[in-house]
């Protein structure tokens, strides 16, 4: 695989992102690799899995390849992108995804991160949710996600500033599991997926697909569904969601209009 590499050590896997010359941003390439790596695991029988970066990555994950962003206005979060593909993926895997975080996370890669089951980070972590800097209107799931794992008042300082949260609040507010020294890590991780590997691998699948229905059982009317996609159609047909992804990619700060 070209940007992502798979490894399994008795029951415990691990995928480390492998494309750090493009920040390990979540293009289709990639995510459809760490798809298939996930699935090779549970395969070959692994009982945990560690998502990680290369030891020392100054940034896990840059979020979505921005330089893939659909068409203009259509809609860029749909639920066949790669990035929900591989937000689900996590989510379903029967086994529990613990996220190993040493270095930066952004965007869409907030919400991978927020659906894995476990995780752990470092002074060096940080998390930062940029759709509003990016003119992106994000999604329901993807929201509900971000209000299961921060709650309201965290989730809207995080959508509205689009600035970072640093490891140490990320772990006193209980985005992090655990917060150990970057020396510390590995050691740290591997030891508490040890844990897990020792527990009834069956067990544990029923109890996280539980847990999964149930933190998505909110009831959503259809005519409440139809408005949340109306008001998000009117910014991803607008001209700020075309000059957040320009400004990016020209390397300037983006000039929204609200138009
Ligand atoms: C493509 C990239 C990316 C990238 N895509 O290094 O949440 S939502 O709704 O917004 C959702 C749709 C989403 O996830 O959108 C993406 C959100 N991500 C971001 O806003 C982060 C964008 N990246 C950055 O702010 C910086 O790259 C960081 C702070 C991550 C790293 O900065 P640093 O100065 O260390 P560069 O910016 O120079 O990036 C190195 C290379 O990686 C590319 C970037 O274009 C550059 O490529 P070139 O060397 O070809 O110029 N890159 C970084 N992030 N998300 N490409």
């Amino acid at each position: 695989m070209e940007f992502i590499t798979v490894a399994l050590a008795g029951h415990i896997g691990t995928i480390t992102f492998n494309h750090d010359l493009k920040c390990n941003c979540l293009g289709r390439t990639l995510i459809n690799e760490l798809i298939k790596g996930v699935n090779e695991l549970v395969y070959e029988q692994a009982r945990v899995i560690v998502l990680r970066a290369h030891p020392g990555a100054k940034v896990w994950s840059a979020g979505h390849d921005i330089g893939e962003f659909p068409r203009p206005g259509r809609d860029p979060l749909a639920y066949n992108d790669p990035l929900e593909q591989a937000i689900r993926a996590i989510q379903r895997c029967p086994r529990p995804v613990i996220a190993m975080i040493e270095g930066t996370v952004w965007g869409g890669a907030c919400e991978l991160a927020f659906v894995c089951d476990i995780l752990i980070g470092t002074e060096k972590t940080s998390f930062a949710i940029t759709p509003a800097r990016l003119g992106v209107p994000y999604n329901p799931s993807g929201i509900l996600h971000v209000l299961n794992k921060l709650g309201g008042a965290l989730a809207r300082e995080m959508f509205f500033t689009a600035q970072p949260v640093t490891g140490e609040r990320a772990a006193r507010i209980g985005i992090l599991n655990h917060l150990v020294p970057v020396a510390e890590l590995e050691d740290f991780t591997y030891a508490l997926a040890g844990q897990i590997a020792q527990n009834s691998p069956l067990s544990i699948s029923v109890i996280k697909e539980q847990l999964h229905i149930l933190s998505n059982a909110l009831p959503l009317s259809p005519e409440t569904f139809e408005r949340i996609q109306g008001l998000r159609r009117i910014v991803y047909d607008s001209q700020d969601y075309l000059e957040g992804q320009k400004a990016f990619l020209e390397k300037r700060p983006p000039v929204f209009k609200g138009e």
